[in-house]
């Protein structure tokens, strides 16, 4: 498959965000939704800062406080045994079998605009900023979907309680109307259909279960956008390969001739994330027809397999104007970068489900 990364790749890195307080720092500026808006092309970027720190034995916790609408920090000392440290994006508490206590950055919503789609300019301030108890500690990861005018926004939203699906709707990027929780914890990777199928709304999500089960990609059904139910499991991982660890929807799925086309994410269970394809079927979404048993994309650029968290391609939206995809993607946990690739040909790498 011919994948054409741009030659200004990454478009976007944290040093190009200025962070949103002077004792601050940008860490990330990546996984970005992706829209059409009169006419320039739109990122709502995850945002990553963290609390500058002058002591290398302290890290500082970001925490947003509801009640009086700031931040606080959670200090704790490298050496302390109690936390585990050794992954850079989350703070372990050894006593608990599974999952974080704290994050070790906050993350919200800046928009970033352009004309061409590979400059890019960042506006000022924050866009979406955590403002519920069911964000104290960030929102992550923004996919969009315009349906009649109206452009949906949704996000992982996360703090104590869990990592759940937050969304938000506008129609200027202005004023912006706060839906709440449409999936709760444990849940990411919500992606809308663009349109209606025989009458009702899709949405894939990916729910992270603890006691049986994998974190696999699921299909709701909804006639309002903001109750979701008969939910059905579609997509799972697949033994020893590229997608064996985690997947989850990464693009908002778009109609092809063939059916509706999915760009997701696979992982291995040591965190390489990969994107691949799959493919469900026009008249019923539940339906797989096709899925690429090779990933379409791997992380080769250097800035692909460096950052942050490296060897991590992410997309959070694509734009597709004929035969072309321009995939965005996040890199490494830092930065957004940009690939075109044939819908043709992605089509073409699909092996059909019988
Ligand atoms: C995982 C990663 C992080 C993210 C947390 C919370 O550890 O996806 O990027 O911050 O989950 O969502």
């Amino acid at each position: 498959m011919n994948i054409y990364r741009y030659e200004e790749n990454p478009l976007i890195t944290p040093k190009d965000v200025k962070p949103h307080r002077d004792d601050f720092e940008v860490i990330g500026a990546f996984n970005a939704g992706v829209a059409k808006y009169e006419d320039e092309i739109l990122l709502i970027l995850r945002v990553a800062e963290r609390p500058i720190s002058t002591d290398p034995s302290i890290v500082k916790a970001p925490i947003y406080h509801v009640e009086t609408d700031e931040l606080e920090f959670v200090e704790l000392n490298r050496n302390d045994e109690n936390y585990d440290f050794s992954d850079p994006r989350v703070i372990r508490n050894v006593h608990k079998a599974q999952g974080f206590e704290y994050l070790t950055s906050i993350s919200y919503l800046r928009i970033a605009r352009s004309k061409d789609g590979r400059n890019f300019t960042i506006d000022e301030k924050p866009f979406i900023y955590p403002s519920t108890r069911y964000e104290t500690f960030g929102i992550e990861d923004a996919r969009v979907t315009k349906i009649e005018g109206t452009y949906y926004i949704y996000y992982s939203a996360v703090s104590p309680v869990g990592v759940g699906e937050a969304m938000v709707s506008t129609k200027d990027f202005v004023n912006v109307e706060h839906h709440g929780v449409i999936f709760a914890p444990e849940n990411k990777d919500v992606l809308i259909f663009p349109e209606k199928v025989n009458g009702k709304y899709y949405a894939l999500h990916r729910p992270t279960l603890k006691s049986i089960g994998d974190p696999e990609i699921w299909i709701a059904e909804s006639t309002n956008l903001l109750h979701w139910g008969n939910h059905q499991h579609v997509v799972n991982l697949r033994k020893d390969k590229w997608d064996s660890g985690r997947i989850g929807g990464g693009a908002v799925p778009f109609r092809t001739e063939k059916g509706w086309l999915e760009l997701y994410h696979g992982a291995t269970p040591d965190h390489r994330y990969c994107m691949g394809a799959v493919l469900f079927d026009l008249e019923d979404p539940t339906k797989v027809i096709a899925r690429s048993d090779a990933p379409m994309m791997e992380p080769e650029a250097d800035y692909e397999k460096e950052g942050f968290f490296g060897d991590v391609v992410f997309s959070c939206g694509a734009l597709v104007k004929g035969d072309r995809v321009m995939m965005y993607y996040g890199v490494a946990d830092t930065s957004v970068a940009c690939a075109e690739l044939s819908v043709r040909e992605i089509l073409e790498c699909l092996s059909w489900l019988s």
